[in-house]
């Protein structure tokens, strides 16, 4: 909304020339994510508790979670009001692709609510079946496929050190592309398992994409560095800040010990923006690295549960492999921040590879 108030003051007052650059717009939608975080934090956790939105601990879980029971939950409504403001704030909103990224973060974070609210609320520990949730994802990521490939989006998908290689998936782009974003969104939603565990690598990989975006939208850089050029795709670099400065002020109360969850609602809603972006700026296959971390988490109980059921063994102590770690007998903080060391490296290792061609 600024961008369209203020910029076409520039005829009036050239300093208002500054809300036509995207790296200016990207600042203060960080900027004002975090604080609106900051702002309504305490007060949405304080409601969360009052109307005991509080989490009910499972039984079989690690020990040490037993003290969490009662910390309110669905703190991701903090993180979605966030980002959704400073997008409407700071976006061109005649850019299809920033209503793609809202109707993503949005819908899956309604399905999230709906888990959660299941959940308890209504007390029902299944929550959402899995069944039915997994459908309202590919239903959502269908969609946005779709979309994108009736506006004749680019299909070709390139693989991340090998430049020669391009591969144009025609009509099969609309599944894989709903394959990324809901493998995403359950990536993340397994990975929240630990005070600023998820939370950490989505503001890691979102500043990836904020400047995987600014890289793609600008046909000179795109073309210096030999990568697809997407047009209006710079505009997302807005939408990345915006998740990135959203995250940040969440995890100023959910780091270790939490004040907050972010739920499903946060978890779902966040997965899907990302694998959402990742599709978009065309560095699809590099969400493997980027959101390494939360690979390695949705692994971990694919081989668990694959093992179990064809050898009678686990491969882990108990997956997500996080949980392995803790009966172990690390301490939370180290998990957390070790995976955290993990994922700003694979990051670094990702973006290295728009040389490493
Ligand atoms: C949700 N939810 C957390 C919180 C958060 C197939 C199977 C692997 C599924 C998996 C599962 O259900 N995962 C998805 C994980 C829960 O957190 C809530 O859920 C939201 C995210 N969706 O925002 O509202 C608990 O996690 C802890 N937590 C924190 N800090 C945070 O910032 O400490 C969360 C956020 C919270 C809190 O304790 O209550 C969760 O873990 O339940 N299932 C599992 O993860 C279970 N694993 C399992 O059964 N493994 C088996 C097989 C099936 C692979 C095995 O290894 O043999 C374990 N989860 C738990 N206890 N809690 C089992 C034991």
């Amino acid at each position: 909304m600024l961008y369209h108030l203020l910029y076409p003051l520039s005829k009036y007052y050239s300093a208002f020339n500054v809300f036509q650059y995207i790296t200016f717009r990207t600042i203060y939608a960080v900027v004002t994510a975090l604080v609106i975080c900051f702002v309504l934090g305490p007060y949405i956790i304080k409601r969360l508790s009052v109307l005991q939105l509080g989490q009910v601990i499972r039984r079989n879980g690690p020990p040490n979670h037993k003290s969490k029971e009662g910390t309110p939950t669905m703190g991701g409504a903090l993180i979605l009001f966030s980002v959704i403001l400073s997008i409407l704030l700071w976006t061109n909103l005649t850019n299809p692709y920033v209503w793609v990224l809202i109707f993503i973060t949005v819908s899956m974070g309604v399905v999230g609510f709906i888990d959660d609210y299941k959940k308890i609320v209504k007390k029902d520990s299944s929550g959402l079946r899995p069944r039915y949730k997994f459908l309202c994802q590919l239903l959502i990521a269908f969609l946005v496929a779709l979309f994108l490939y009736v506006s004749e989006f680019n299909t070709i998908v390139t693989i991340p050190f090998l430049k020669e290689v391009r591969i144009d998936m025609g009509w099969f782009y609309v599944p894989f592309a709903m394959f990324v974003i809901v493998g995403a969104s359950n990536a993340v939603n397994l990975t929240d398992g630990l005070d600023g565990l998820a939370v950490g690598p989505i503001i890691i990989a979102g500043a990836t994409y904020m400047l995987l975006a600014y890289l793609t939208g600008h046909s000179g850089i795109a073309n210096y560095l030999q990568i697809m050029y997407v047009p209006f795709v710079g505009e997302l670099t807005i939408f990345a800040g915006a998740m990135v400065g959203a995250s940040l002020g969440f995890l100023w109360f959910n780091t270790y010990p939490a004040q907050v969850f972010m739920g499903d609602i946060g978890s779902l809603a966040m997965g899907g923006a990302l694998g959402t972006i990742a599709i978009i700026t065309k560095h699809e296959a590099l969400l493997v690295l980027i959101g390494g971390i939360f690979v390695v988490e949705a692994l971990s109980v694919i081989f668990q549960v694959a093992s179990f059921k064809l050898r009678g063994k686990r491969v882990f102590m108990m997956a997500p492999i996080h949980h392995h770690f803790e009966l172990k007998g690390w301490p939370e903080p180290r998990i957390i921040v070790r995976f955290w060391i993990i994922a700003i490296i694979l990051s670094l290792i990702a973006v290295s590879t728009l040389k490493l061609r």
